[in-house]
């Protein structure tokens, strides 16, 4: 007969679902329940990747599953198409970013439908499109009203390849620039921010509510990176100065044994200290600040760098005990943590051991330590290694992180570290020169760029210096076209350029002003494009409370690790703020989120330079749209890397013909009494129906396909032999078949469903629910141990009682034998599967 070819089978099914919408989600009628099931949108930098084929082929298992599952279920997308890469080809070919941006989307939208995912199109959205991001501006604005998005004068991230700046969370780990790969410098510029710091708390806390449903290393990843720590302020007077300088300390009960105060050579303080000071100080310490300059906030933090440092030839004084502390300024102490100093304890600080070892400074131990740091609190000691008590920091260099009882810190002595320190918080608080203190690693979201393709800032500059928000009813501002200006990173922004753009009257007197010309992070696109999908084509609103309510928050997202930090966190935030706001009545944007692995090829992630490229394109020319889906499934637990050169798309593609050939070769008719067909072959099906959901929920989705082989294989074997193509049993098992492959291989299935006798589409045909009588194990095996050891199994029914199990057990010969002349003591009998014999001699 009729032979498997995908290549048909695409063509034929295309245009089918084209017109019959079967994801559609609009109809307001409809009162199956809801599931919101979202990929993250992809950034149209070319064709679709195998890293996309990866992610939708798992998002689109989740998304068809709750549809068989009798689920309305909501799965949009739209593309992320702001951005550099845009900007960067538009400047290397000399063309307008626009072009490029909706070519490549025009591209991957067309890869897209081909491999089938099954996304509701009407929805489909651009963050490019006025559209669109006139509700950025309208989002900025709200946070505006609120103080919420603020300009400040900061030494910010520069980037000197894109000449833009960067968000702190898009500095790597060595200091490059995540886009260019440049080594990111400081510079001082006015920039937008907005105030995330107002919510770490709220981000931090509400992590629990994401426990069990977000991967742990996403949470344990957000955790640190707002990085709370909890401890105290402490005022020092300062010779010389009117004012007292405050250093957050995450350890108070330590204050005795400061011997020295040291101040981030870039913080303005380390300038008025030095300007106070002479003029060989104020000299060092101008040599010193350019050096540290070049030096990025990691290489700062690092622990096994050597230190350096210049003294301010001025004094602090200790308010517990009155000491002079001379200060230095040094570049381990950085000027955007807590106030930018830190009073130094080298007894039990390492870094300012080693800062005091470098400089001969002195070393006073206040704590006796008996052991390792159990609080947490202090990530820079030799972290978990007990400290030999009553050992020298100043002669073995190893500061004493761990815990212990004070000493030589008047009436602290005896106490524990955590009592001194609660103690200590007080005494300070009594004496008003201290008290109890939060600080956090997160810093606020600096979101200005100097660059073009992007969102424009809806705020106009006065000629007084005042900033007059745009007017809502005068949203979007458009962004000028680019005829004319040269988009070429050179520093500031390229719609500074625009003349005709950039002066507008002051919307409040007439006056002459400027249009702030710096365009927003993308990063600002992509924390609410969850909302803009709900009514995409909305022109009176961001997003619609009411359907807000209907759909929101996400029940799965998912999409690539490589934002577990930036994008949550912003989607995070933003989704508070419009909480706040009373637009939106969740906390969360995301209840539950899955990380696909990544596609490596040979062990490696594919790059150009590498030459280790896998196109998708030809993968897909090869081996057809639902061998690359069933491969990207099978190949292994989601989260895992899929290395390409290990799977295997041709045994997908054999399968999918056995499982195809199956539907073929049916000849009973549709709706045959499947309870009239072979018994074995049904139980088969039936067992897989009972288990396929809790493995799909589980994302186990390389197990079902697993199991599915299986069950095609015991239906060709039951047409082959004897049991026969007629068979009601084996209709129901290839209709299940067709059911099941629609998650993950959708031509294959629709195919089969016809063949099967029916009309499309698959998708949307309920789950067929195991019948219990099936489920019925025939017979279990129980097990008999004599004292601990395995003797003998049985094979009972699963409904045998206790006292027969017992019975058959005891005549066992191997039982009897190793029961040989030794009393029964015991016997615990757990039916169907156990059985243990205690004895004595
Ligand atoms: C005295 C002290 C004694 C400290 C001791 C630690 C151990 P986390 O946990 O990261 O919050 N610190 C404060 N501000 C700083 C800055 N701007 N740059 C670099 N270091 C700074 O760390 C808080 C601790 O880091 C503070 O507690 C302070 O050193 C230092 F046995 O104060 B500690």
């Amino acid at each position: 007969g009729e032979e498997y070819d995908f290549a048909t089978i695409q063509k034929k099914w295309q245009p089918v679902w084209e017109d019959l919408a079967p994801f559609a989600t609009s109809d307001p009628d409809d009162t199956r329940p809801r599931k919101y099931v979202l990929d993250m949108f992809p950034y149209p930098s070319g064709d679709l990747h195998m890293g996309h084929a990866e992610a939708y082929a798992l998002g689109d298992v989740i998304a068809r599953y709750w549809r068989h599952q009798g689920f309305n279920v909501l799965h949009p997308i739209g593309w992320d198409s702001f951005g550099l890469p845009a900007e960067n080809a538009a400047i290397k070919r000399g063309i307008d970013p626009r072009g490029w941006t909706y070519d490549n989307i025009e591209q991957q939208k067309k890869s897209m439908k081909l491999y089938a995912a099954s996304f509701d199109w009407d929805r489909e959205l651009h963050t490019s499109d006025p559209e669109y991001y006139k509700w950025n501006q309208w989002l900025f604005l709200q946070m505006y009203k609120k103080g919420l998005a603020y300009r400040k004068d900061s030494w910010v991230n520069w980037d000197p390849v894109d000449q833009t700046v960067l968000a702190n969370e898009q500095v790597l780990p060595d200091g490059t620039s995540e886009r260019s790969g440049a080594v990111v410098v400081k510079k001082k510029l006015t920039q937008w921010y907005f105030k995330i710091t107002d919510y770490a708390d709220r981000l931090l806390d509400d992590l629990q509510q994401l426990e069990g449903h977000w991967p742990a290393k996403v949470l344990s990843m957000q955790r640190n990176w707002i990085g709370r720590s909890q401890g105290a302020d402490v005022d020092f007077a300062i010779e010389g100065r009117d004012e007292p300088v405050s250093v957050f300390t995450t350890r108070p009960d330590t204050l005795h044994g400061a011997t020295f105060m040291v101040v981030a050579p870039d913080a303005d303080l380390a300038a008025e200290l030095a300007a106070g000071s002479t003029p060989e100080v104020q000299a060092a310490f101008q040599d010193y600040l350019v050096q540290v300059q070049k030096s990025t906030e990691m290489e700062r933090q690092a622990t096994d760098r050597e230190k350096t440092g210049v003294f301010l030839g001025r004094y602090a004084i200790n308010p517990v005990n009155g000491e002079r502390l001379p200060i230095w300024a040094a570049d381990y102490v950085l000027a955007d943590y807590g106030h930018g100093a830190v009073m130094a304890v080298p007894a039990h600080d390492q870094r300012d051991l080693d800062f005091a070892l470098a400089f001969g400074l002195p070393v006073r131990v206040v704590v006796e330590t008996t052991g390792p740091d159990t609080t947490g609190a202090d990530t820079t000691d030799a972290a978990g290694e007990a400290d030999p008590a009553a050992s020298d920091p100043a002669v073995t260099g190893v500061a004493l992180a761990g815990e212990g009882r004070l000493v030589n810190s008047g009436e602290l002595d005896g106490l524990t570290k955590g009592d001194a320190i609660a103690r200590m918080i007080e005494l300070l608080e009594q004496r008003g020169t201290g008290r109890a203190a939060t600080n956090y690693r997160l810093r606020d979201w600096l979101i200005s760029r100097q660059r073009y393709w992007g969102t424009p800032i809806p705020i106009i500059h006065g000629e007084d210096g005042s900033e007059i928000p745009v007017p809502e009813d005068q949203l979007p501002v458009l962004l000028p076209p680019t005829e004319g200006l040269d988009l070429k990173p050179k520093g500031t922004s390229p719609l500074g350029a625009a003349t005709d753009w950039v002066n507008v009257p002051n919307p409040i007197d007439g006056t002459p002003a400027r249009r702030d010309a710096d365009t927003m992070d993308t990063f600002v696109d992509s924390s609410w494009y969850y909302l803009r999908f709900l009514n995409p084509n909305d022109d009176t609103q961001a997003f619609d409370p009411a359907e807000a309510r209907r759909w929101a928050p996400v029940d799965q997202y998912v999409g690539g690790v490589t934002h577990a930090i930036l994008h949550l966190l912003y989607a995070r935030f933003i989704t508070k703020v419009l909480y706040d706001l009373g637009y939106i009545t969740f906390i969360e944007p995301f209840t539950a989120l899955l990380n696909q692995g990544m596609v490596l090829m040979d062990g490696a992630a594919m790059s150009k330079s590498k030459g280790n490229i896998v196109q998708l394109s030809q993968q897909l020319e090869e081996h057809g749209v639902d061998a690359v889906r069933l491969t990207m499934a099978f190949a292994g637990p989601p989260e895992d890397d899929i290395d390409w050169a290990d799977v295997s798309p041709v045994g997908s593609a054999k399968f999918l013909a056995r499982a195809w050939r199956i539907a073929r070769d049916v000849t009973s008719a549709p709706g045959a009494d499947p309870a009239t067909g072979d018994q074995a072959l049904r139980r088969a099906t039936h067992r897989f129906l009972a288990d396929a959901p809790g493995l799909v929920e589980a994302f186990k989705f390389n197990v079902v396909v697993a199991r599915l082989m299986e069950l095609v294989n015991a239906t060709r074997k039951a047409i082959d032999s004897g049991v026969g193509p007629a068979d009601a049993a084996v209709r129901e098992a290839a209709e299940v078949t067709a059911l099941t492959l629609n998650l993950f291989s959708p031509y294959t299935a629709e195919d089969m469903w016809q063949h099967l006798g029916h009309e499309p589409a698959v998708a949307l045909v309920p789950w067929r629910t195991a019948d219990p009588a099936l489920l019925v194990e025939e017979s279990v095996t129980a097990v008999v141990q004599v004292d601990g050891k395995v003797r003998d199994r049985l094979e009972v029914a699963p409904t045998i009682a206790d006292a027969d199990l017992e019975e058959q057990a005891r005549a066992s010969a191997a039982v009897t034998r190793a029961i040989g002349e030794r009393q029964v003591v015991k016997v615990i009998v757990r039916a169907p599967r156990l059985v243990s014999i205690v004895t004595k001699p």
